[in-house]
């Protein structure tokens, strides 16, 4: 049969009703504080992904023997994160009720917000688990409430004390690294530490949702982001990490910030495919 010409992530061809993990994208980038371009990124990755494979030779795991249906993106209002976010959150919602993870495609890092208010509503013992080279716990950013500086310190008001496990930090105000250090689980610069944290989540037999900004990644191997900060990790740093987390139970996940456009060599839009795919290959391990 002849069918039309939907553009789904490489290997992500499942149907709705067979699927253990439903991608959706949200192409959002109103409160980017610095360069935009971020609502590029799941498009860009869907398209860039046919420069990958399937099979992953450090998993030895295949997107092709998984079911990962592809929703595509939502059409977001750009001038209202609120409405956005209760689109997002909408959407999540749906991909829960059916038993299956929802896996968001930022979209700047605000996105989170309403995937984790679905997930939390669903999981009311959620613990995150957060990569990024950003605290985001500004509790507002030029007034604004909802920008993606703040929403770790948004999600924070939903989960309260010590769930919320943060890695690769390197930048942001005293004041954020002052409340991480009374609030949240904080280790900065490297995925020192990470280990531990999965043992007792394992042991917890706790519910994680895990957001992975791209920037956490060092800028010579992803420059194309809105917010650029040097001192990251490594590609390979970044994959064990996954693989690490994945041990616990990831009921929900983003891989958010990338901005296709700040990268003409187009790089960092094959990273976020990367990352992508051995995300999905690790939570349904
Ligand atoms: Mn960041």
């Amino acid at each position: 049969m002849i069918q039309s010409n939907v553009e789904t992530f490489i290997g992500c061809e499942s149907s709705f009703e067979e699927a253990s993990v439903v991608l959706y994208g949200a192409p959002f980038d109103s409160t980017t504080s610095f360069r935009p371009g971020a609502r590029f990124g799941p498009s860009a990755m869907r398209h860039e992904s046919f420069g990958l494979e399937t099979y992953s030779p450090y998993q030895d795991r295949d997107l092709m023997d998984i079911r990962v249906f592809d929703s595509g993106d939502l059409e977001l209002c750009f001038g209202s994160s609120e409405m956005a976010l209760s689109d997002i959150e909408k959407r999540a919602e749906e991909i829960l009720k059916a038993e299956k993870i929802p896996v968001l495609l930022g979209g700047e890092h605000l996105v989170t917000l309403a995937a984790v208010r679905a997930v939390f509503n669903k999981y009311p013992d959620l613990h995150i688990i957060h990569f990024d080279a950003h605290a985001d716990l500004r509790d507002d950013y030029l007034g604004a409430r909802l920008s993606h500086a703040c929403v770790l310190r948004r999600c924070h008001e939903l989960l309260g004390d010590n769930r919320i496990h943060q890695f690769c930090i390197r930048s942001g105000e005293r004041e954020e690294f002052q409340f991480a250090a009374k609030h949240t689980d904080f280790h900065p610069f490297t995925f020192d530490g990470l280990k531990e944290t999965v043992r007792e989540l394992k042991e917890k037999k706790v519910p994680v949702y895990f957001t992975i900004d791209l920037d956490c990644l060092d800028p010579s191997a992803f420059p194309g982001t809105g917010t650029p900060e040097a001192g990251g990790v490594s590609f390979l740093e970044l994959l064990e990490a996954i693989q690490t987390v994945s041990q616990t139970k990831v009921v929900g996940a983003d891989v958010n910030e990338l901005a296709p456009m700040l990268d003409v060599s187009g790089v960092s839009t094959a990273t976020a495919c990367k990352v992508l795919r051995e995300l999905l290959l690790a939570i349904t391990k």
